[in-house]
């Protein structure tokens, strides 16, 4: 049996990644290839509590701090992943570390810094990453609403973003139709899994 494939969504606030991350779930599991969608930061853990405590503006804490609680909740959720690979099942994934660096890296902490916890994570096998100006991001609904959503530091998340792609991203214009979009990330997500299945490829690790 081969291994299911680890794709993940990343882009600013407000891209829409929750909504197409979603979507290619129900697409894929439509298709007969047994899906699961995870979301960091994942809010229902202890730690995650404390990270939605921040992002709602309930908590203070030191950037490096909250880095660190980032970091350690997908390091909390890394077995499970594991074991769902390699049993088979593909992981849709809303956000990862990618985002980590570049909101941290975005308020000026020293990028090798804010790499370093995430080295040794699981590594995505392909990354859709939903851009979106962030001019365009603050017109959509509920925009500001979190510690993060403001234009200025937005425009900076995205230029970090850019600085970390490599071959297994795809940019995707997410002011597009979202028919499309969606049409255009199963397309080349059902690829991917073809891909694999002629010539698997193990999990790879991040950043080393
Ligand atoms: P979301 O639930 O996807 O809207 O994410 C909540 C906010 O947290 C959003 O502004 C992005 C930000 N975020 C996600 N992951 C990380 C991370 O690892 N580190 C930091 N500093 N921010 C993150
Ligand atoms: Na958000
Ligand atoms: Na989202």
């Amino acid at each position: 049996m081969t291994r299911g494939l680890f794709i993940l969504f990343e882009g600013c606030d407000r891209s829409g990644k929750t909504t197409q991350s979603t979507r290619l779930v129900q697409a894929l599991n439509d298709s007969g290839i047994k899906t699961k969608l995870l979301k960091f930061p994942d809010r229902t853990t202890a730690i995650g509590k404390m990270i939605d405590g921040y992002l709602t503006q309930n908590t203070k804490l030191s950037d490096q701090a909250i880095h660190l609680m980032f970091s350690a909740n997908r390091w909390e959720a890394m077995e499970q992943m594991q074991a769902d690979l390699e049993s088979g099942i593909t992981l849709v994934v809303d956000r990862y570390a990618y985002s980590g660096v570049a909101f941290s890296a975005a308020k000026k902490l020293d990028f090798k810094w804010c790499k370093a916890p995430d080295v040794g994570l699981l590594a995505p096998d392909r990354v859709f990453f939903m851009d979106i100006h962030p001019d365009d991001a603050a017109k959509r609904a509920g925009y500001g609403e979190e510690i993060y959503e403001r234009r200025e530091f937005q425009i900076e998340v995205r230029v970090k973003f850019f600085t970390m792609m490599d071959k297994a991203w795809s940019i995707v214009d997410a002011n597009k139709d979202m028919d499309e979009i969606h049409r255009q990330i199963l397309f080349l997500t059902k690829k991917a899994i073809q891909k694999q299945e002629e010539g698997p490829a193990p999990i790879g690790r991040l950043w080393v």
